[in-house]
């Protein structure tokens, strides 16, 4: 398989690390979205959506959109659960993720940490919608260690992409301290090193 990623893109990175976790083997092509790479002719003809992650499976099919590709490689295994009930509420997590978690979280840390821009300088709107996340997703997690079932599934996998690099936003999870909990958790059972702990 390849895998079309950006490695500074929380999106790209869902995939690399449902990739790891289940030993699937792929061969990462770096696409650097900041130089306009997902614009170039070669790069739409593949993916017409124009966005990275985007996959071509070891057949040869293509498949965009982070949260159907992680759910399609995850599939059969321990990350989706059998129940219907509990893939639905894994679902209704990965759909909550991209609209109403990462257009907020990834995109000030966008602004500040690839725009320059200063925290004050963020849409107000945005970074409200963004705490609000923040503060549902402490909320879900006040009594579970996994936000949903007994274990870790890509529902975890997605939040805690842009969730861990929320701090990179300008976003404080010191009050949150499930989340904070639940961070350390989804790092640990992924092989991550902590995010506070990079250089
Ligand atoms: N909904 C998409 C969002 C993907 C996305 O926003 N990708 C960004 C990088 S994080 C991108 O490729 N941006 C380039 C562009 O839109 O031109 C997903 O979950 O895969």
């Amino acid at each position: 398989m390849q895998i079309f990623g950006d490695s500074n893109s929380g999106n790209c990175l869902k995939v690399k690390y449902t990739c790891d976790h289940l030993g699937l083997p792929y061969r990462w092509e770096e696409v650097d979205v900041a130089s306009g790479a997902t614009r170039a002719p070669s790069f739409l003809e593949q993916n017409p959506q124009g966005q990275v992650p985007f996959v071509v499976l070891d057949d040869g099919r293509p498949l965009a959109q982070s949260n159907a590709i992680i759910w399609h490689l995850a599939e059969q295994s321990p990350l989706v659960p059998d129940d219907g009930y509990a893939r639905a509420r894994v679902l209704e997590l990965l759909f909550w993720e991209q609209y109403s978690h990462e257009p907020y979280i990834a995109v000030c840390r966008y602004n500040l940490v690839y725009q320059g821009k200063r925290p004050e300088d963020r849409e107000p709107w945005r970074v409200q919608r963004g705490e609000r996340a923040l503060d549902l997703l402490d909320a879900m997690l006040d009594d579970r260690e996994w936000l949903v079932g007994g274990t870790m599934t890509v529902a975890d996998v997605s939040l805690v992409a842009y969730t861990r690099l929320a701090p990179e936003g300008g976003f404080d999870l010191g009050s949150r301290p499930h989340v904070r909990a639940w961070i350390g958790r989804v790092e640990a059972a992924l092989g991550l090193r902590p995010v506070e702990a990079r250089a």
